[in-house]
C-alpha cells in the first residue's frame, strides 16, 4: 500500500522574484507520501510601521540589498529540521513551532516572510494530501474555530487607478477603486470590473492622459487633483450606463501616511494641509458627491483619535477600513473595537505571519462584527493563494487590484474557478 504519511518529509526554499522585480521566497514542503505544497510570499510598498517583519539582506551586492538569501537559509536549515517528521495536518503545532523558533512578539529574528511561507506550503501540501481543494482544507481548519460555510465568493474590489506609492508620484492617494453591487455575481461582478478598467483607459487616451499602469495594474495618470481622478470612475461607469450608487461603489485607499506632514495632511487638492477636522470634512463632501462605499487609512497609524472621528462621522455611510492602523494583529484589533476607531479590517497574511494568527484575527473581527477584506499586496507573484484564503474564511471583500496583470488575475481567475465548483457542489 502506498505511504499515505502526513508527516513532513523536506522543506526547501529558494529566492525568486515578485511582479516588481525584486526578490521573494518560495517554499515547498513535501510530506513522507510524496504530497506537496508551495508557497510564495508577496511584498509590500506602503508597509505598515508595525507590520510583522519582511528579512531582507541588506547586501549592497545583490538585487540592491533587497535579497531574501537569510530568510531562504533561515527555512531550509531552521525551520526545516525542526518541523521534520511533525504532522503537517496539525497546523496550529507547525505554526506554534515556527513562533517559538523565531521568539520575538514582531517576527524580527527569522522574518515573517520565511516563518509564513513554511505555514502556507504546509497547508497546501495537508489540503493536497486530503484530497480536498486548498479553500475546503482551509475552510475547514478555520470552522475549528470560528464555524463558517462556503456560499459565496467575496465581492471584488478594484483597484484601477494607482497613484501614493504604487502610482506614477502625482497622486497622493494610493488607490481609486470600483466595486460592484454585492448581489451580483462574481463573474458579473469581475466583467464589470473589465469593463470600466477599459472604458477608463479610453477616456484617458482621449484626454492626452498618461495611461501607462502602476504596481497593481491600474492606471497611473497625471492629474491636477485626487477628486479628478474619481470625476473619472463616475465618467467611464457612466459611458457604460452603469449606475454609481447601485450598479457599482467606489472606494479609496488613501494611505495617508505617505503624505502626512507635521502641519497635517498634505495633498495636491489644496496648497496647505488639512487638518484631521478639515480632512473628515474633506471626506465628507466626497462621499456626498461620489458615494464612498469605502475608506481606507484615511488617517496615519498613529493618529487614533482621528480615527474616531472619522467612524463616527461618516462610520454609518462608508466603512472605515483599518489596514497600517491594524496589521493584521489582533492587539491593534482589540484595541480598534474599544475604541471604536473603524468598522472593517483588512486582512494581510504577511502583515502577521502564520496562517494560526491569522485565522485568529478573522475570528476576532467576526465576533465583533468587522467586515473583513483579503487582501494582496503590490509586490506580488502568481500564486493564486489568497483567493483560496478568501473564500475560506468567507470575507466580505477581496481586494487584489486590477482586473489585469498576471499576478492581479491569477487571483481573480482563481476564484472564477472557486465560483464554477461551488456551483457544482450546491
Ligand atoms: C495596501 C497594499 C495593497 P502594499 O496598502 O492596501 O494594495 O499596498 O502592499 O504596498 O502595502
Ligand atoms: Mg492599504
Amino acid at each position: 500500500m502506498a505511504n499515505q504519511s502526513t508527516n513532513i518529509y523536506a522543506v526547501q526554499a529558494r529566492e525568486i522574484l515578485d511582479s516588481r522585480g525584486n526578490p521573494t521566497i518560495e517554499t515547498t514542503v513535501v510530506l513522507e507520501s510524496g504530497y506537496y505544497g508551495i508557497a510564495s510570499i508577496p511584498s509590500g510598498a506602503s508597509v505598515g510601521k508595525y507590520e510583522a517583519v519582511e528579512l531582507r539582506d541588506n547586501d549592497p551586492k545583490r538585487y540592491r540589498g533587497m535579497g531574501v538569501l537569510k530568510a531562504v537559509n533561515n527555512v531550509n536549515s531552521i525551520f526545516g529540521p525542526k518541523i521534520r517528521g511533525k504532522d503537517a495536518l496539525k497546523q496550529e503545532e507547525i505554526d506554534a513551532t515556527l513562533i517559538a523558533l523565531d521568539g520575538t512578539p514582531n517576527k524580527s529574528n527569522l522574518g515573517a516572510n520565511s516563518i509564513l511561507s513554511v505555514s502556507i506550503a504546509s497547508a497546501i501540501a495537508s489540503a493536497n494530501a486530503s484530497r480536498m481543494m486548498v479553500y475546503r482544507y482551509l475552510n475547514q481548519i478555520f470552522s475549528a474555530i470560528c464555524p463558517t460555510v462556503i456560499k459565496r465568493i467575496p465581492v471584488p474590489i478594484f483597484n484601477i487607478i494607482n497613484g501614493g506609492k504604487h502610482g506614477a508620484g502625482n497622486l497622493n492617494f494610493q488607490e481609486f477603486q470600483i466595486i460592484p453591487a454585492s448581489g451580483k455575481q462574481y463573474h458579473d461582478a469581475l466583467m464589470m470590473g473589465v469593463d470600466i478598467y477599459h472604458a477608463l483607459g479610453k477616456l484617458l487616451e482621449y484626454r492626452g492622459a498618461v495611461h501607462s499602469v502602476g504596481d497593481e495594474g491600474g492606471y497611473a495618470p497625471n492629474l491636477f487633483t485626487n477628486v479628478e481622478a474619481l470625476e473619472l470612475l463616475l465618467e467611464a461607469s457612466r459611458t457604460l450606463g452603469y449606475r454609481f450608487g447601485t450598479d457599482v461603489f467606489f472606494g479609496l485607499d488613501v494611505a495617508s501616511s505617505y503624505f502626512k506632514t507635521d502641519k497635517g495632511y498634505l495633498i495636491k487638492d489644496r496648497a496647505i494641509p488639512y487638518s484631521p477636522s478639515e480632512f473628515i470634512e474633506y471626506f465628507h463632501v466626497l462621499n456626498t458627491k461620489y458615494r464612498l462605499l469605502l475608506l481606507e487609512d484615511a488617517f496615519s497609524e498613529d493618529d487614533w483619535a482621528s480615527w474616531q472621528a472619522l467612524t463616527q462621522e461618516l462610520g454609518k455611510d462608508s466603512l472605515i477600513i483599518g489596514d497600517d492602523l491594524l496589521v493584521t494583529n489582533p492587539q491593534k484589533l482589540q484595541k480598534a473595537i474599544s475604541e471604536k476607531a473603524c468598522s472593517a479590517i483588512l486582512l494581510k497574511p504577511n502583515q502577521i505571519g502564520t496562517l494560526s494568527e491569522f485565522f485568529q484575527v478573522v475570528k476576532l473581527a467576526r465576533e465583533n462584527r468587522f467586515q473583513t477584506v483579503v487582501s494582496h499586496r503590490s509586490g506580488e507573484t502568481v500564486d493564486s493563494f489568497e483567493a483560496d484564503l478568501a473564500v475560506a474564511i468567507q470575507s466580505d471583500y477581496v481586494k487584489f487590484g486590477a482586473p489585469a496583470r498576471g499576478e492581479r488575475v491569477a487571483k481573480y481567475n482563481r476564484l472564477l474557478q472557486i465560483e464554477a465548483e461551488i456551483s457544482i457542489n450546491k
